[in-house]
């Protein structure tokens, strides 16, 4: 199996966490985005979107990280991606991810990280949205980690890595944290997990 990934990238890490917490071997093909080789012809033939991490296996073409992370747990039984009824919550927090919460951090990281590395000032009017967006969205899930370790269940699973990505550059980003004490105990908890830890973005 091969997967195409950036080391700075949080898409990219959430399946490279998977992989390595369930011991999936996977033949690593860097891309480089800051150079653009996403755009390269041969990347595109893989995901015409041209964004990582896409994998590929036999004849199976695959882009999107949360269906690569869960064609990779499938490889191993695993509560990662229970095969039960919890699959249809993990699904609820990845879908709430991409939709919702990873939009909302991604303006802190457009304006506050990415902006400056190209010697641009932040838009302040963005960061006013995405502090309201923040606080609509990270409200919900300090909310729900207030009595639980992990997102479904009681044991990590592939939504815990989903939705925790993005925050991979929370302090980095500024990402305002400060109100979700449940949020940041939980960022912390996973943190302890080696595969998660051995992943942490690098630039
Ligand atoms: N929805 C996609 C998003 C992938 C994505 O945003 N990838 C970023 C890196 S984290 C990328 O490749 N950016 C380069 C570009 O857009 O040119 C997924 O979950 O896989």
């Amino acid at each position: 199996m091969k997967l195409y990934h950036h080391p700075a990238s949080p898409n990219s890490r959430k399946v490279l966490a998977v992989a390595k917490h369930l011991g999936v071997p996977l033949d690593l093909e860097r891309v480089d985005i800051m150079k653009g080789e996403q755009q390269g012809a041969a990347f595109l033939a893989v995901n015409p979107n041209g964004m990582v991490p896409a994998l590929v296996d036999g004849d199976l073409r695959l882009w999107e990280s949360n269906a690569i992370m869960a064609y990779v747990a499938g490889k191993k039984d695993s509560a990662l991606w229970p095969r039960s009824d919890a699959r249809y919550d993990i699904m609820r927090w990845q879908s709430w991810e991409l939709a919702h919460f990873g939009p909302a951090c991604s303006i802190f990281i457009a304006e506050n990280m990415i902006k400056p590395m190209m010697g641009q000032e932040p838009d302040k009017a963005r960061l006013d949205e995405g502090r309201k967006e923040l606080a609509r969205f990270a409200g919900v899930l300090d909310a729900h980690l207030t009595s639980r370790a992990y997102l479904v269940g009681d044991a990590l699973t592939l939504a815990d890595f989903s939705v925790a990505a993005v925050l991979g550059y929370a302090s980095a980003a500024k990402i305002p944290l400060g109100d979700y004490a449940s949020v940041r105990k939980w960022l912390g908890r996973l943190d302890e997990i080696p595969a998660w830890k051995e992943t942490a973005p690098q630039g």
